[in-house]
């Protein structure tokens, strides 16, 4: 392996190991060695004559809801095939090592909690649940003779439980998000582009707090300069390093 790559492995496992509060940000990349296709390739294939910002808006599911429900019909039964990698696990193993961790995350898989990660947050909802258009109440059982489903109360489209661009996040996990953001010492931004509000925020909020910031993704990103530690790496191949190195008797 590189001798930078060691060194920095050293490094972080160092800075996790003395870190009295950890606070994680996952994004789509710590899915994509699961399979799971990241974001900005959710539209490959069938769907790559559309940008996935214009079908993940409610503009979009009024104006066509059978394609939207449909994509994200397709990318259920891709999350549903895939299973937690390597990334997930480490992160799991993570939290029961550290004094205080939360995990916060963009993606709608909950492959974080199939892994064992528990009390996650999801920014950005889950795709396995649904909810009604109208009432915003999450329902198990709806009928599914119609594409969207419709409502068993109301009669409404039903629609995935996700946050769609233009739309508010859950107030109570953001607020626990930025709670944790700012009262950690330190924070991991892994597998995201750093490019999606108010979740790109955060890291910024644990900088701001004297944390010290550590990013883990395959390209560089718009956080990337402003960070201590930003590794260029897979988080299925770096995560399970640095968590091995920072706790080697386990
Ligand atoms: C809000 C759920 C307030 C759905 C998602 C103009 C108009 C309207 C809004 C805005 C605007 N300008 C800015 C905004 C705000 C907007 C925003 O940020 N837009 C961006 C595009 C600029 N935000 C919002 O609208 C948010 N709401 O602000 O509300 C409000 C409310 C009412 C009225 C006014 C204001 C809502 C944002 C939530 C959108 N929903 N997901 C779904 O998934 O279908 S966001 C979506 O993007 C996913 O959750 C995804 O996780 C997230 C971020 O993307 P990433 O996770 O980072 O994924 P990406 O593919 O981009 O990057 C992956 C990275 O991993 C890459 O860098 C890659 O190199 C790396 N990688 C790949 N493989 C690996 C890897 N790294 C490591 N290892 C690997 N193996």
């Amino acid at each position: 392996m590189a001798s930078y790559l060691q060194a920095h492995i050293e490094q972080i496992a160092i800075t996790l190991r003395n870190a009295s509060s950890i606070a994680v940000l996952t994004g789509a990349g710590i899915s994509a060695e699961s399979g799971v296709p990241t974001f900005r390739e959710a539209q490959s294939g069938l769907w790559s004559r559309f940008r996935a910002e214009d079908l993940a808006t409610p503009e979009a599911f009024i104006r066509d809801p059978k394609l939207v429900w449909d994509w994200y019909a397709w990318r259920r039964q891709r999350v549903q095939a895939a299973e937690p990698n390597a990334g997930h696990v480490a992160l799991a193993r993570l939290q029961d090592k550290a004094a205080r961790f939360r995990l916060i995350t963009q993606n709608v898989d909950g492959l974080h909690q199939r892994a064992g990660s528990g009390d996650v947050i999801e920014l950005h909802g889950n795709l396995l649940r649904s909810k009604c258009f109208d009432e915003a109440i999450v329902l198990a059982d709806f009928d599914e003779s119609h594409t969207p489903p419709r409502c068993p109360r109301c009669g409404a489209h039903m629609r995935p439980d996700v946050v769609w661009f233009g739309e508010s996040l859950p107030v109570d996990a953001l607020e626990e998000a930025v709670a944790a953001a700012q009262s950690c010492d330190v924070f991991l931004s892994i597998g995201t582009s750093a490019l999606v509000y108010p979740a790109a925020q955060l890291p910024h909020a644990a900088l701001t707090n004297g944390a010290t910031v550590v990013e883990i993704n395959k390209e560089a990103t718009a956080l990337s300069p402003h960070v201590q530690f930003s590794i260029r790496a897979l988080a299925g191949e770096l995560m399970p390093m640095v968590v091995r190195a920072a706790w080697p008797d386990d």
